[in-house]
Parts: structure tokens; sequence; C-alpha cells
């Protein structure tokens, strides 16, 4: 039992501030993130599904159980969530990256207001994403804990970069101002880890 286990967060819960405060930080790894891995602890134990890795739930999702989709998709998404921000970040891709960012958007800004958009704009609760598909950048937004790799996503791929819109997210410090939290967003983007997921993907 407890196959999956909650990762470590790779800073401190007060190293996004002003941005993204501790006691938001702090609530959301160790309550909800702790919890989905528990909950999709509680749904696979004892059952085949325990030996299946977690991309290979993803991946053939709508063949099992509700509680897969949503706390196997909550463990994945917030799993990369952590990754793709840190403390002293923020500013703009290199490389490869921004090259792909630029002719796919046309510039770095078209791009944020693209994804900003499908942040502000998913209904309720859900995720914004970048993605990568047969070699293309996307952006895409999902409801719930959903994510591009199920198979029962309407756009299908991998993810390089994710955004919680869940109010859990934001609200202790924005209260209802989500547009002000993905604004602020962008001080936090780790985009060397980003673009190591894009090589990759
Ligand atoms: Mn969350």
């Amino acid at each position: 039992m407890s196959k999956f286990e909650l990762p470590s967060l790779p800073y401190s819960f007060d190293a996004l501030e002003p941005y993204i405060d501790a006691q938001t930080m702090e609530i959301h790894h160790g309550k909800h993130h702790g919890g989905y891995v528990n909950k999709l602890n509680a749904a696979v134990g004892g059952t085949e599904l325990e030996s299946i890795s977690l991309s290979d739930l993803m991946k053939d999702v709508s063949k099992y159980p509700v509680a897969v989709r949503n706390n196997g998709g909550g463990h994945f998404n917030h799993s990369l969530f952590w990754t793709v921000m840190g403390p002293n970040k923020g500013g703009e891709p290199t490389g490869e990256l921004a090259d792909k960012i630029n002719s796919t958007f046309g510039s770095f800004t078209d791009f944020k207001d693209k994804f900003s958009t499908a942040a502000a704009t998913r209904f309720g609760s859900g995720w914004a994403w970048l993605l990568v598909a047969d070699g293309n950048l996307v952006v895409t937004s999902t409801p719930n804990q959903d994510n591009p790799t199920m198979d029962v996503a309407e756009v299908q791929g991998t993810p390089i970069l994710g955004l919680d819109v869940w109010e859990h997210a934001y609200y202790l410090k924005y209260q209802n101002r989500r547009p002000e939290y993905i604004t602020n967003f962008w001080n936090v983007v780790n985009w060397e880890e980003v673009a190591g997921r894009f090589k990759e993907a």
C-alpha cells in the first residue's frame, strides 16, 4: 500500500512570496495534493491497478473508476505544477523553446496572452496548459483535475507548463481576483524546467 507518495516541495513554502503566499502553498501542497495522493492510493490499493504507473493510468483513464481520474489527475497535475515554478524565476524562455514559442504564437507576449486567457476563461475549477502535440506547441485548458495526457482530454499531448486555477490555489491571497493571480504567476515560472520538459516531449 501507499504506492504513490507526495513529492516534497522543491523549495520552502514562502519561496514564491509575494506572488504566492506561504499559507496557500502549505495547505495546497500538504492538504490538497496530499489528499489526492491518499485517495488515489485508496482507489488502487488491493486492486489490479496497483501495479500500473501513474502515466499509464492517465493514458487509459476512461477505463478506470472516476476516483482514479480525479485523484490520479490531481497527483499528476500538482507534481508537475510545483516543478514549473520556483523562487527568483520568471522572465522569458531562451533557446529552442523561445524560438518555438515565437514561431507558434508570434511572440512571447502573444503566448502569455493566450495562456492567460485560457486560465482566466476556464469556468469553475481546472487547469491551463502549454503542451506538445506532434511536435507542436498548443495552449488549452481542462476542467477539474483532467490533463492533456488523459484519453478523455479534448486536446491531448505532453504538458510542459500548467497553471492551477482552482480557487484553493489563490483564494487566501487573491479572493475572487483570478486574473491578478494569473498575472503574478509569470513571475515564478521556472523556464529552465519547462524547456527541459519541451526537449523530452
Ligand atoms: Mn490545486
